[in-house]
């Protein structure tokens, strides 16, 4: 749906912004990932009270602070299936999840796939920098081969995870990339997600530049990054979405990899309607509270 003019006259960027001050390193990637986010929220043009971010743990995970939306930083790897159950519990919000590679991959990693599968309607942000950051630099799931890190002194001997194989293998109706040197692209790419009715994922580029293979990413990202429209991807064909992807940790392709163009039904609209066909059948109040009284 494009955005109309009413919802951009209704919230502009700074309605998002919080009054806490960030307290990421100076340069790090996170205070651009932040700013898309208040652009994308503005231009979806829903009210903050409509929104709720969720994060896990991790200097990522710090984001949903930073906006005006109801924010919960959960525990390390779980926030997946907390904002699936407001989802649940409340269809009517407008549900983001903000995670680090580690926080999503790692720990967390096991939910992955079922959020995927169940298809709930949120919209789920990676902060992918390659390394833990709030725990002062270890190895991430998505760490390069060969990094050299505090925990792997002599070079990483691990493949790294690729997310966004790993996202539309699982089956993921929505795929997209973004940089924060590309503030614009990735504002559009989260607004599009948060659009897009099922589960969608967005991996972004996000240099720590404290712990980080190096301290000039976001140069970097400006001098390589592609974005996949440029390059004529269709991103309804999944199959050529799969080939671009394996590009991860050498190319940097940006925009959307894969848009479901016939979304299937989400797990909280199927729910909706399973709940009205049970209604009349439902057991009446005092009967359900009996079943909760300890006998
Ligand atoms: C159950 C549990 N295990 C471990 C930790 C320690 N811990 C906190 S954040 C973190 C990793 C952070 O890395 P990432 O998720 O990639 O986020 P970043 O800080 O890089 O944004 C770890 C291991 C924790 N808080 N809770
Ligand atoms: S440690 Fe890295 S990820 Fe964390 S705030 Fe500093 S630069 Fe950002």
């Amino acid at each position: 749906m494009p955005t109309s003019v009413a919802a951009l006259a209704a919230y502009q960027s700074k309605d998002f912004k919080s009054d806490l001050k960030p307290i990421w390193c100076p340069g790090c990637g996170d205070f651009g990932v932040v700013q898309a986010i208040y652009r994308a929220l503005a231009a979806i043009g829903r009210a903050p009270h409509d929104i709720a971010f969720v994060s896990g743990i991790g200097c990522s995970s710090r984001i949903p602070g930073y906006t005006t939306a109801y924010g919960f930083n959960s525990v390390h790897g779980r926030a997946l299936p907390i904002a699936q159950g407001i989802k649940l519990a409340n269809p009517d919000l407008l549900v983001l999840v903000a995670s680090g590679d580690g926080d999503g991959f790692s720990i967390g990693g096991g939910h992955v796939p079922h959020a995927v599968r169940r298809n709930i309607d949120i919209t789920y942000i990676v902060m992918d920098n390659q390394i833990y950051g709030l725990t002062k630099g270890q190895l991430s799931p998505t760490s390069p081969k060969g990094l050299k890190t505090v925990t792997s002194e002599y070079g990483s001997l691990e493949e790294p995870v690729n997310p966004l194989m790993y996202m539309l293998a699982y089956g993921a109706g929505f795929v997209g990339q973004g940089t924060p040197a590309d503030m614009a692209g990735l504002a559009d790419v989260i607004e599009q997600a948060t659009r897009y009715p099922g589960f969608s994922f967005v991996n972004v580029q996000s240099p720590c530049v404290t712990f980080g293979e190096d301290d000039d990413q976001v140069k970097d990202h400006r001098a390589n990054m592609k974005s996949l429209a440029s390059l004529g991807h269709d991103p309804t064909d999944r199959l050529a979405a799969m080939g671009l992807a394996q590009g991860y940790g050498t190319d940097l392709h940006t925009g959307i990899f894969y848009k479901n163009p016939n979304p299937p039904p989400t797990f909280d609209a199927q729910m909706r309607v399973r709940q009205a066909e049970l209604a009349p059948k439902a057991l009446p109040r005092e009967r359900i509270l009996d079943m909760f009284v300890q006998r």
